[in-house]
């Protein structure tokens, strides 16, 4: 069984048919890990839940909100359910749901599969050229400083093998937005992983607001510098 873990906040318009097509494919559950969304997504989940035959799980996470600390979470109870895969994807079509099957299906030969929008045939669709410009940056930032042998490490469009993902220091993981993806590639490779990236189509989200920061590109910079000390220091 493969499971695909959905962050969500203010996601309440893309849910219903992100799930339908998730649920569409054969073997595959989903977990929504909700941070509370004042549009009511955590609620509309829930009904979705209610008709899902038991295939969709919610969290409500309440205090303080954030992607890492809610994949986190999702990793803990995804891990306990006994998945042989898990995924994580964003709500918002900027993944296609479609694309699952195919990295769940790459993780066979891989312990971690990483969409890649930066590989041969990866592509970046509808996305403002400022976006553009700052996440291929970041992605060339990350992989200089870091010598990570991946060209989209801030992908939030992953399949992990569940091994893996059991070894990884989760409450060590303290970074938030991009770097939270950035910080678990890390571990990955610390951890001797074997890491594929297979190419995707990245879409601009369908609806609802960007919930990028300042803060989360401030974080995201200092990220690839802490690690590279910290592995001068031979800690992992
Ligand atoms: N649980 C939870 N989910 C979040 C949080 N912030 C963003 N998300 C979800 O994480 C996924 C990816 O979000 P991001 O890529 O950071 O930002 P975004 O809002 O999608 O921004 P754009 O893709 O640039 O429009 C989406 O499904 C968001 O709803 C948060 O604090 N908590
Ligand atoms: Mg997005």
């Amino acid at each position: 069984m493969t499971l695909v873990i959905v962050p969500t906040y203010n996601e309440r318009d893309n849910l219903p048919a992100l799930i339908e097509a998730l649920l569409r494919h054969h073997g595959v559950q989903v977990l929504v890990v909700d941070d509370g969304s004042p549009d009511g997504t955590g609620k509309e989940a829930d009904r979705l839940s209610s008709q899902s035959g038991g295939r969709l799980q919610v969290m409500h996470r309440r205090g303080p909100r954030g992607l890492g600390r809610s994949y986190i979470d999702g990793m803990r109870t995804a891990l306990a359910s006994g998945a042989a895969s898990i995924c994580q994807m964003d709500a918002d079509f900027s993944h296609d749901p479609g694309d699952v099957p195919r990295l769940a299906a790459a993780a066979a030969d891989a312990d971690l599969v990483i969409g890649s929008r930066y590989v041969a045939g990866g592509q970046l669709r509808n996305w403002p050229w400022h976006r553009r410009v700052l996440s291929a940056f970041a992605n060339r930032y990350v992989r200089a400083i870091t010598r990570l042998p991946v060209y989209d490490a801030t992908s939030g469009f992953r399949c992990w093998r569940r091994d893996l993902l059991a070894r990884l220091p989760l409450d060590r993981i303290a970074s938030d937005g991009y770097a939270f993806q950035v910080e678990t590639t890390w571990h990955a490779r610390a951890l001797g992983a074997r890491i594929q990236e297979v190419p995707i189509t990245f879409v601009e989200r369908r609806q609802g607001a960007s919930k990028l920061s300042g803060r989360v590109i401030a974080e995201s910079a200092l990220l690839p510098w802490q690690l590279s000390l910290r592995h001068r220091h031979n800690r992992t």
